[in-house]
């Protein structure tokens, strides 16, 4: 059976990419909630609604595993949806405060995402700020995801909205920076160049596939090694147009069938 990843848009993609990389052997069905995105300023209990309409989508398709690729939803919905269903859902909230503890020297460490996950403060309690002695700075970027879905990723504009957003963890002197939101990395470079070469993105991604690949294992449920070609299946709410154009652009995806 295949693994169900969803995000609110194409975010999610940046996990993707790192899954299909790492689990070569596994089918993806990946559904973004384009229609509806940003989840990320909307109210609490929007959201776990918005997030339970996706994860029923995937359950309804035969998925053996849930992961969601959204840093928004996870805040909010993951230990709900956890409790409700028998097979394992992963998030992308520990796996990226783990790679922070990991990185940081200094133990300052910056989270930036959604409104909706930087008031939940999930960081702060994953990071374990207490009794790792480590102090998180947070930071909301609303203006980042809509950059990243409209396609300007790229463009000037995009630089000028991290710049102009970033100034006030500038000042922080922290030397990890968590990209606490799966569009994030979309923006990476302009992201690095503003906060210095020396400073340490965390991209969610990479550990949250490792979590995946043990839960695999565990659970016994790894698609076996076959010669046939794997073919993922991708879901849109909205358009199919903008969609396709960044999954190309991201995950040049004609490699992956
Ligand atoms: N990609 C989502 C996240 O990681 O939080 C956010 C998208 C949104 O709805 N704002």
């Amino acid at each position: 059976n295949p693994i169900g990843m969803l995000d609110t848009g194409v975010g999610g993609l940046t996990v993707l990419k790192e899954a299909l990389k790492q689990l070569p052997n596994e089918t993806f069905y990946y559904l973004g909630d384009t229609e509806r995105c940003p989840y990320g300023p909307r109210p609490v209990k929007q959201i776990k609604e918005f997030t339970w309409d996706m994860v029923n989508y995937l359950v309804d398709k035969g998925v053996k595993m849930i992961v969601i690729a959204c840093n928004t939803a996870t805040a909010v919905a993951l230990e709900d949806i956890r409790k409700e269903l028998t097979i394992p859902v992963v998030g992308v909230i520990y796996p990226g405060a783990r790679a922070a503890i990991k990185s940081t020297k200094n133990n300052r460490v910056g989270v930036i995402g959604t409104i909706g996950t930087i008031n939940s403060e999930q960081y702060e309690l994953a990071i374990n700020t207490k009794s790792l002695k480590t102090d998180v700075f947070g930071l909301a970027c609303p203006k980042f995801v809509p950059v990243v879905e409209s396609m300007e990723y790229h463009s000037p504009i995009a630089k000028k909205v991290v710049h102009n957003t970033l100034k006030p963890l500038k000042e922080k002197n922290v030397d990890t920076l968590v990209l606490g939101c799966t569009h994030y990395p979309l923006l990476r470079e302009f992201i690095q160049s503003e906060m210095g070469e020396d400073v340490i993105l965390i991209d969610s991604g990479a550990e949250t596939v490792s979590d995946v690949s043990m839960l695999l294992d565990y659970y016994n449920i790894s698609a076996e090694p076959t010669n046939e070609t794997r073919t993922h299946q991708f879901y849109m709410t909205g358009s199919k147009r903008m969609f396709e154009e960044i999954l190309n652009d991201w995950l040049t995806v004609e490699k992956y069938g």
